[in-house]
């Protein structure tokens, strides 16, 4: 092949090539230790020598301006390589079906709520353990060795004496013991007795509330409960005491506040009645007080303890407490703001 024959060949070639790849074989074609060009320069002994100076500067020639383009054109095929790539693998952050973010839990919602609610009014916020000694637990609160409140069927044991708290009165009693009035404490925190159907879970979550002070009486436990109602389930909801039994309080209640569904005239939640029995509380025992250090005759106090659940339950509508555990995200992305 002429020189002239191989400029257009290459021509015609570097025009097509598609690729870096194919860019590198037409490189070996040419400038190859057996490529053309190559070839033809071998060629240079078979001319006479007058001619090789001309024909050795005309090849030279030719493969510098082959290297120049073969830079060029690679230049031009990384490039719409690069163009290519970013096209194909092109990631459409646009989407705006996004992974939904998170939320609070419902029991969370209600622990807060009624924290802030206390705080407002001056309680502390106090979590105690959630294993305990049969004292704290039990002794301190007034609750003899054979009440069926200790008993196995419903109580978790770890020891004769070490359990797993069944009320989180537990830490007030030590709350009573370690100060001295005037106290206002909230106690929140996990529970756990061994009891398991639609409306009992073998752990759940109580907030618990005391204030010992002097001359507390049942009016200020039932202004303070007015004030949680009020604000949980809306201004008109009324409470009602209901006398009932606790060993820790004397006397005790049952709490029953206006049905938040019906308004209290009377539906299926509240069974006709117009009311339903949220909470249970009292005035503190004066056992208690006295097991705790603290003087009965200079002080009294009232107690009150809520089933968070229970509450979370009423306020939502929520009819078996076993789907607060399960973490079914149809039931939790109710509760996202
Ligand atoms: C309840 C009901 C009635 C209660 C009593 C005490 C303490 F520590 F002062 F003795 N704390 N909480 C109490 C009273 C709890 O829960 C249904």
């Amino acid at each position: 092949m002429t020189i002239a024959e191989i400029k257009s060949l290459f021509e015609a070639d570097i025009s097509n090539c598609a690729s870096l790849a194919e860019l590198q074989e037409l490189k070996v074609k040419y400038l190859g230790k057996s490529g053309l060009l190559t070839s033809l320069l071998k060629s240079i002994k078979n001319l006479p020598a007058q001619e090789r100076p001309t024909f050795g500067a005309k090849v030279n020639e030719l493969r510098n301006e082959m290297e120049s383009r073969f830079a060029d054109k690679a230049v031009l095929l990384k490039s719409s390589e690069m163009q290519r790539r970013l096209q194909e693998e092109r990631v459409d952050i646009s989407l705006t079906d996004c992974p939904s973010r998170g939320a609070l839990h419902p029991v969370t919602l209600i622990e807060n709520r009624i924290g802030e609610l206390m705080t407002a009014l001056g309680f502390e916020v106090l979590s105690g353990p959630e294993i305990e000694t049969d004292y704290y637990n039990f002794e301190a609160l007034n609750i003899p060795y054979d009440h069926p409140a200790r008993d196995m069927q419903d109580t978790f044991y770890i020891t004769d004496s070490i359990l797993l708290r069944t009320q989180t009165s537990a830490m007030q009693a030590r709350v009573m013991e370690h100060r001295k009035p005037p106290l206002k404490i909230l106690c929140p925190g996990k529970v756990f007795r061994s009891d398991s159907d639609a409306s009992h879970s073998p752990v759940f979550h109580q907030i618990e509330g005391l204030v010992v002070d002097k001359n507390i009486t049942l009016c200020d436990l039932k202004g303070t409960l007015e004030y949680i109602a009020a604000h949980l389930f809306g201004p008109q909801t009324k409470v009602r005491f209901r006398p009932s039994f606790f060993p820790f309080t004397e006397p005790s209640v049952e709490v029953d506040l206006t049905c938040s569904n019906c308004g209290g005239t009377g539906c299926s939640l509240c069974k006709g009645t117009g009311w339903i029995e949220v909470l249970g509380a009292g005035m503190v025992n004066p056992f208690v007080l006295e097991n705790c250090g603290i003087d009965s005759k200079k002080y009294s106090g009232y107690a009150f303890g809520i089933g968070v659940e229970r509450v979370a339950m009423i306020k939502y509508g929520i009819p078996d407490i076993r789907l607060f555990y399960e973490n079914d995200q149809r039931f939790l992305k109710q509760f996202a703001k």
